[in-house]
């Protein structure tokens, strides 16, 4: 019966094996299966790179026969499209297959109506069990499916418990401990992206890599939104910008100084503001956009209401009068929907909604 407890577990399961290919899959979802006989796991699969099979195919063939008649709990609805795959539908009916579980649907035009033409074959289809965990797993990819103009945003920010970014003197210091800033690099390589501000960029020197854990199939692009074009021509971004795409998003009027950091490689790309800027990353292919401060940022975003996840992590240090606060003057949010909370070491992590994915039609 879908929603039963062991039913979740197998999604669950799915789920797990869907994020192996964490880093490896974009512009493809994360997508995980599970082949269960008799009411136990008989085979696994999972989505692991762009181009390469899909989970229901690495499934398949690590169940053999034993597919036959079996149950089968994927994370997203199987594709009835010849890509550069052939459709898993044609493969989950030629294996003979009783059953297909799936947590969401595939909004694709092409790729869709897969449990339909399951279905027709006569194969039992469900839709919908773990379902909001599998739209947050592939938020961007559905996101993107939903016809937006933007990238899908993800805002992070380390905060002092008292909810600032740096003490009353600007001095840049690290807020959050080891562990946290490890798994930022792991939240990076799941990006298509990484963007800050032009004041952030200017005082830290950050260089926006992945330089912790499995390397991502395509290093994440560097964004800087810089109006006045500030950005240090001796700064790590620009240094570096050869090497990993790095663009700068400056006022129309572009000033003089931008230059030197155009002969330096840097993509700098004159718009009339941030929803231009947005649309711009979104036809290059930037589907996921992580963000990582500063206050006049968050702000900025949060006021164009364009902050789809709010990740905090919430340090314990104090940094007391005049410290500057995360969000400026941003704007209030009605109670957000709490996503997950994680410790790192001492530091607390909280992810929020605050948009919610658009409802397909
Ligand atoms: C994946 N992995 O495990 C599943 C996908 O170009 P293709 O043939 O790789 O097809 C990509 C589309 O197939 C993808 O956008 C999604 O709609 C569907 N399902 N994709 O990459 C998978 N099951
Ligand atoms: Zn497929």
């Amino acid at each position: 019966m879908l929603g039963d407890a062991r039913e979740r577990t197998f999604m669950r399961r799915a789920m797990l094996l869907a994020r192996r290919g964490w880093g490896h899959t974009a512009p493809n979802p994360l997508v995980g299966c599970v082949i269960v006989r008799d009411g136990a796991v008989v085979a696994e699969g999972f989505h692991a790179r762009f181009g390469w099979p899909h989970a229901e195919v690495a499934a398949l063939t690590a169940a053999g026969p034993l597919a036959a008649g079996a149950d089968v709990f994927v994370t997203l609805e199987p594709c009835s499209h010849h890509g550069k795959t052939p459709p898993c539908v044609d493969a989950l009916l030629h294996a003979g297959v009783r059953r297909v579980v799936a947590a969401v649907r595939d909004p694709g035009t092409d790729s869709g109506s897969g449990a339909e033409r399951l279905r027709a074959g006569g194969v039992e289809v469900e839709v919908g069990l773990e379902q909001s965990a599998a739209e947050e797993l592939n938020a961007p990819f559905l996101f993107a499916s939903s016809g937006s103009g933007r990238p899908w945003i993800t805002l992070k920010l380390a905060l002092s418990a008292d909810g600032a970014i740096a003490d009353a003197s600007r001095t840049p210091r690290w807020l959050t401990g080891e562990p946290a800033r490890r798994y930022v690099h792991r939240l990076r390589a799941q990006s298509d992206a990484i963007a800050v501000g032009a004041g952030t960029a200017v005082a830290d020197d950050p260089d926006l890599t992945v330089r912790y854990g499995r390397r991502p199939r395509v290093a994440p692009m560097r964004v800087v939104f810089d109006r006045d074009v500030r950005l240090p021509i001796g700064h790590r971004l620009v240094m570096t910008a050869r090497k990993t795409p790095t663009i700068l998003f400056s006022r129309s009027d572009l000033p003089d100084h931008a230059a030197p950091l155009i002969s330096a490689g840097v993509d700098v790309v004159p718009v009339s503001g941030l929803a231009e800027a947005l649309g711009t990353l979104r036809s290059r292919g930037v589907r996921s956009l992580m963000v990582e401060g500063g206050a006049g940022l968050a702000r900025e975003l949060l006021a164009a209401g364009v902050v789809d996840r709010l990740i905090i992590f919430q340090a314990p240090v104090l940094l007391g009068a005049g410290a500057l606060p995360a969000f400026g003057r941003a704007p209030p949010v009605e109670r957000m929907r709490v996503i997950e909370r994680r410790e790192f070491g001492d530091d607390l992590m909280t992810t929020y909604a605050v948009n919610e994915l658009p409802v397909r039609p």
